[in-house]
């Protein structure tokens, strides 16, 4: 009895050490509002379609369910037009839900109204001033912790989050960003130790021990594709890369993210998962 107890014990303490785990039951969104065309953007592709961009959220809300995830759906927030990539206004770990300081002046005021949400679900922290901090930025993969130091996070940002979570015992990696807005606008972890990410990364030290799939500037944004309960959701339009993708043998869904690239948004961005 005790011998089973014990090794049961041992599985679940080298589970929660494993990348591998991406079981995510939960996924917290927000619908775009009709104001996102206001939102900032680098990426000179026109001005999204509204009514496009609440039809591509809707097809990645389904798919999240499709997924078996329980989605809370917040409602649109028209006074922040990039208030629907909600990813940036917090770092969600199991143990604790970093509240943000989002580095774009636009977005700060959007962490008020995600602060009850999460303060209901989770023991909640804040990234005080003068750290900025985009959850954009925050890749986690098991135990590790990769934060781009970007123009919205900044080296007191990653320093704060690094205090939070080492008592976790979260070790944190410093990336300085290459290209792109967010760190995972460039680099995402697939599963199977593989990072998708694009060539500027390959050599970063702190990404040494992963095996890496590198996407070609032409598909650059298709680094931000989703692995979720072993699935992976890619932006359609990006064949090379879906053609790579597909020996991992994962379930893929390909979403048309055509209105959310052309406000610098890609999949990560559009939800929090837990
Ligand atoms: C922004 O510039 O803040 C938004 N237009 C796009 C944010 C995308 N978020 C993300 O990649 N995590």
């Amino acid at each position: 009895m005790r011998i089973e107890i014990c090794s049961v014990y041992v599985e679940i303490t080298t589970m929660s050490f494993t990348p591998e785990m991406n079981d995510f039951s939960h996924a917290i969104v927000r619908l775009p509002g009709e104001t996102l065309s206001g939102g900032l953007t680098t990426a000179a592709m026109g001005s999204p379609d509204y009514a496009l961009a609440l039809k591509q959220h809707r097809e990645y809300v389904l798919t999240l369910k499709k997924l078996e995830l329980n989605v809370l759906e917040l409602p649109a927030l028209p006074e922040f037009p990039d208030a629907h990539f909600v990813e940036d206004v917090a770092v969600l770990t199991p143990e604790l839900a970093v509240i943000t300081r989002p580095g774009a002046q636009s977005r700060r005021g959007e962490i008020d109204f995600m602060i009850p949400v999460l303060s209901d679900r989770f023991d909640t922290v804040a990234i005080e001033p003068p750290s900025i901090l985009d959850g954009g930025d925050v890749l986690i993969i098991g135990k590790d912790v990769f934060v781009g130091l970007s123009e919205r996070t900044n080296g007191a940002g990653i320093d704060q989050l690094e205090r939070f979570l080492r008592e976790f015992g979260y070790t944190t990696f410093r990336i300085p960003l290459e290209r792109g807005l967010h760190l995972k606008s460039n680099v995402n972890y697939i599963g199977e130790n593989l990072l998708l990410m694009v060539e500027e990364y390959v050599d970063v030290q702190a990404f040494h021990k992963f095996e890496k799939v590198v996407v070609t500037p032409e598909e650059s944004y298709a680094c931000n594709t989703l692995w979720i309960n072993d699935n992976l959701i890619l932006p359609g339009g990006f064949p090379e890369t879906r053609e790579m993708l597909e020996d991992m043998g994962l379930p893929m869904h390909i979403l048309d993210m055509s209105e959310m690239q052309k406000m610098d948004g890609g999949l990560t961005c559009l939800s929090l998962r837990y």
